[in-house]
């Protein structure tokens, strides 16, 4: 097992982002590989989406929708243990994003004049679940939860057609859907999904935003719509981060960077810490954990590869510089003040106090949403929430008494921008004199 080193003892470097371990990523030349993709769907709709998904995923499908019989059957078949545990985690994350809702808040700006910020959600969304190896039936809920709680009226689901599954998407997704009320699925992954949410086809109605994460040729179908449709945060490959302290326990930290390597090769686990005992530990017990589990070579590859590292640090003042420069997905805080440290956090995509609020915990089980930023996007972007499918419409209600007080200003403002037309169309509505105006 190799975790590589990165000693920051000492003065910390003036850009710290140049020296901390990130994997390059480059969308933008798969942008370009998924262009003709997107332009195909967009012209021969349903057709090219068929023809896409028997090129891609060696599937021949009938239809692009699945049947309602088909989502019924894979709850019928779901296994109760599997199921109850969905349950509880749709119960929880409904009560957290129950609470993200707005509501409509209407400030007196002058008597008469009031701004009133109405929240409403888009009309409809195109959700994304991805497949392959990467199935992951909580990904839909953490993308359907705010979705519905927000209000969204219409929601259609997409995953990748497996061939193992008789041309379906997964069946523990399909069941997922179903418990939570999705009837409008559809078997349709990569490039092509989103540019079917995007465009519309036969099939499928056009959607105003698309969300949930995918792999590179997603987030690169996201990006080149974008614009034409609204979308969340591009996801990139899973991180985990932990600022700990020489308190931590180093089997809680190895099994939690060890959890979120398992996702993929190119998923990132960074230790910083300013304990070089804690340090040595959690690399001796990487050695063992990693050693007894299931995906053993992949996380191997994971922790060795440039992304990941365990990062040393003068005291945990310099650790605070580092994680809020590394603006982690997921960042741990295992110190012994974690409260106090956490509160210092400016930039994660979620934080997890303590001992006993893993990282695996967030991703199923603890009312949050596991859709979050990554690549550093933590520094200007949140996670997946009820806020990401709300628009704040701002509603101006003025009366003519309100309207011939703020008059003047703004036709001195108009003015101001060689605008008259703005203070013409002002003016016309008091006989084309303000009084106490310049235009008067
Ligand atoms: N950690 C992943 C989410 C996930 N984990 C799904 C397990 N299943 C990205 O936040
Ligand atoms: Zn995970």
């Amino acid at each position: 097992m190799v975790i590589s080193r990165i000693d920051l003892r000492g003065s910390l470097p003036g850009d710290l982002r140049d020296v901390l371990p990130r994997a390059e990523l480059d969308v933008e030349a798969a942008v370009e590989r998924v262009r003709p993709i997107c332009e195909d769907v967009r012209r021969r709709g349903v057709a090219a989406v068929r023809e896409l998904t028997k090129r891609f995923d060696g599937v021949e499908l009938e239809s692009t929708r699945v049947p309602a019989a088909a989502l019924e059957r894979a709850l019928a078949e779901l296994d109760p243990k599997v199921q109850a545990a969905l349950e509880e985690s749709i119960r929880r994350a409904r009560k957290v994003h129950r609470d993200q809702r707005r509501t409509d808040i209407t400030t007196t700006v002058v008597p008469g004049g009031t701004v009133t910020e109405r929240w409403v959600p888009v009309d409809r969304v195109g959700l994304y679940v991805p497949g392959g190896r990467a199935v992951y039936p909580s990904s839909v809920v953490m993308n359907v939860v705010p979705a519905q709680e927000a209000g969204v009226p219409s929601l259609a689901v997409t995953s990748p057609a497996q061939p193992d599954f008789g041309g379906l998407p997964h069946p523990v997704i399909l069941a997922a859907c179903a418990l939570l009320g999705v009837e409008e699925v559809y078997a349709v992954g990569g490039a092509q999904a989103v540019a079917m949410f995007a465009y519309g086809t036969e099939e499928c109605a056009p959607v105003t935003m698309v969300t949930g994460p995918g792999n590179i040729w997603v987030a690169a179908a996201k990006r080149l719509l974008k614009g034409r449709i609204g979308i969340d945060s591009e996801a990139g490959p899973t991180e985990i981060a932990i600022l700990a302290d020489a308190t931590a326990d180093p089997v809680h930290v190895a099994a939690d960077l060890i959890s979120q390597a398992e996702h993929d090769v190119i998923a990132a686990a960074v230790l910083v810490t300013d304990s070089e005992e804690l340090a040595d530990a959690v690399e001796a017990e990487l050695a063992v954990q990693v050693a007894a589990t299931k995906h053993s070579e992949r996380i191997a590859e994971a922790l060795s590869g440039r992304q990941s590292g365990i990062v040393l640090v003068s005291d945990l003042e310099d650790g605070l510089a580092v994680v809020n420069a590394y603006a982690a997905e997921h960042l741990e805080i295992m110190t012994a003040d974690a409260h106090e440290v956490a509160a210092r956090v400016r930039n994660a995509g979620a934080i997890f106090i303590g001992p006993y609020s893993p990282v695996s915990l967030g991703d199923y089980l603890a009312g949050s949403n596991h859709v979050l930023p990554t690549g550093g996007c933590a520094c200007h972007s949140s996670g997946l929430s009820v806020q990401t499918f709300l628009r704040g419409i701002h509603v101006v209600d003025y009366t003519r008494e309100a309207l011939a007080e703020a008059a003047p200003y703004v036709c001195t403002l108009a003015d101001a921008e060689d605008l008259p037309a703005h203070g013409a169309a002002i003016r016309a509505r008091f006989g084309w004199s303000i009084p106490g105006g310049r235009n008067g």
